[in-house]
């Protein structure tokens, strides 16, 4: 993309309503806008990172043998008392009516939708396992939306809903969530903790929350320090072995975690002092296995092997996408911008014209940015005429990992500026050696993918 042609609409001055410096940097970095409170417009620089962050979702997801499809925003009111939440779900359900006077409501969550489909249409035990997911709007009416994206009304969420024949297959599948958002997060450059927390109006007690600790995080957290050194890594899954998911999750959850809803004192006692944590955190995703609780409401059933009828197991499991966005600057930034991890960068590099115009400049930014897109990178080419000052504090403050500078006097030599966003530090190469050395930085990104 050339910055002449792009609408990134950065903002000088620091809005005043941001309290948080995710909130002020989206703003800054012209991501998005406020419509109305909780509620947002996707400015493409933000709407190009939430797409990268929705693709990573997607690839584990389907990784992990899960299925995409997409279910509405708006639901009819009527599936919802079925299960008893039309009444229970209270001020933050957002409920409207059409011109025929019937109850629909802006969905917050979708287990009853995704039962009444699954009761539309299985029947019997050899469906199962089925974990059936979509990344769509959700609305909730918070009493007070604020940090930007991280409490929206309107949000973007990944639900995905497991249908087992029994609970030691949905514990299973609560497992392979847990293993895929593992996954997940880290391929976005985070650390998400699993920790033990609450069920609320999702229900079920067996259900762990992800957390990316952060100052301005809205829970309060208490850890044993040893989790911080805990790495999912490179490791190979088989997302249907049973004994290895089981083992992921000892691995990851043994540890004492818990956000204060679930908060135990006298557990917490036994940690050795020097590795007691408390601190706070952005709740990135939860997982929820809750038995029968809408199956059994809702008549969701299976005839199993013997002929018996039988409810299925459920558990859901939630990805906070929009979120993510906030958590993610909020985790990596300094006082001059957002610093995006490799994995979600908007762009993959910056190219900064030090010359506009002279045609020598201009032309080897011309060739770097075409084979650069050769090469299956994404770069922003600063083409506008304007001080490499003010360039320069544009790249930083959208973030962009890598930047190459480009001017007539290392060009005479053959030489472009390498610079790293997240060191500061730069090298004089070759555009050549610029090109080849991006290959090699987003290698692992490109691999980490999934077809
Ligand atoms: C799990 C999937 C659920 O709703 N039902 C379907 C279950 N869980 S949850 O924990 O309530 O939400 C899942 C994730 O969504 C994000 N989230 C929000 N993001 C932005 N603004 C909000 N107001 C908001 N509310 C929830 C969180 O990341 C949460 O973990």
């Amino acid at each position: 993309m050339r910055l002449s042609r792009y609408f990134l609409p950065v903002l000088k001055e620091d809005p005043k309503e941001a309290q948080i410096v995710s909130h002020r940097l989206m703003l800054r970095a012209g991501m998005i806008k406020q419509q109305s409170a909780g509620i947002y417009s996707w400015l493409p620089l933000g709407y190009k990172v939430l797409n990268r962050i929705q693709q990573i979702v997607h690839e584990e997801q389907q990784r992990a043998g899960h299925i995409p499809l997409l279910m509405p925003t708006l639901q009819s009111a009527d599936l919802w008392r079925e299960s008893g939440r039309y009444d229970a779900y209270g001020d933050e359900m957002l409920r409207l009516q059409d011109r025929h006077k019937r109850d629909m409501l802006y969905g917050p969550t979708n287990e009853e939708m995704v039962t009444d489909i699954f009761r539309s249409y299985v029947s019997s035990y050899k469906s199962l396992p089925l974990t059936l997911y979509h990344i769509q709007w959700k609305f909730r009416d918070e009493m007070r939306p604020r940090f930007g994206v991280m409490r929206g009304r309107e949000f973007l969420m990944k639900d995905g809903y497991n249908f087992d024949l029994t609970k030691e297959d949905a514990l299973h599948a609560y497992n392979r969530h847990l293993v895929s958002y593992l996954r997940t997060y880290e391929r976005m450059g985070l650390q998400a903790i699993p920790m033990r927390a609450d069920g609320g109006p999702i229900g079920g007690d067996y259900t762990h929350e992800f957390l990316v600790l952060a100052d301005t995080g809205e829970s309060e957290v208490f850890y044993d320090s040893q989790i911080t050194d805990l790495k999912f890594g490179d490791r190979q899954i088989d997302y249907d072995d049973v004994a290895q998911g089981q083992a992921i999750l000892e691995e990851f959850t043994s540890r004492y975690a818990r956000t204060d809803e679930t908060h135990d004192e006298a557990l917490f006692a036994q940690v050795p002092e020097e590795r007691r944590r408390t601190a706070r955190g952005i709740e990135v995703g939860q997982i929820f296995y809750f038995g029968t609780k809408y199956s059994e409401a809702m008549g969701a059933t299976v005839v199993t092997e013997t002929g018996e009828r039988v409810p299925v197991h459920m558990g859901s499991h939630g990805i906070g996408v929009s979120r993510l966005l906030g958590a993610i600057i909020e985790a990596s930034h300094d006082d001059k911008g957002i610093i995006w991890p490799e994995g979600v960068t908007p762009f993959h590099v910056g190219i900064v014209n030090l010359k506009q115009g002279d045609g020598s400049t201009d032309s080897a930014c011309e060739a770097l940015y075409r084979e650069l897109k050769a090469a299956g990178l994404d770069p922003l080419y600063d083409d506008r005429d304007e001080r490499a000052g003010a360039k320069f504090a544009t790249m930083d403050l959208i973030g962009l990992p890598w930047r190459i500078t480009v001017g007539p006097r290392g060009l005479a030599e053959n030489k472009v500026e390498l610079t790293s966003r997240r060191t500061g530090e730069s090298e004089a190469i070759s555009p050549q050696e610029a090109i080849e050395r991006l290959k090699t930085i987003y290698q692992p990104v490109f691999a980490a993918a999934y077809h």
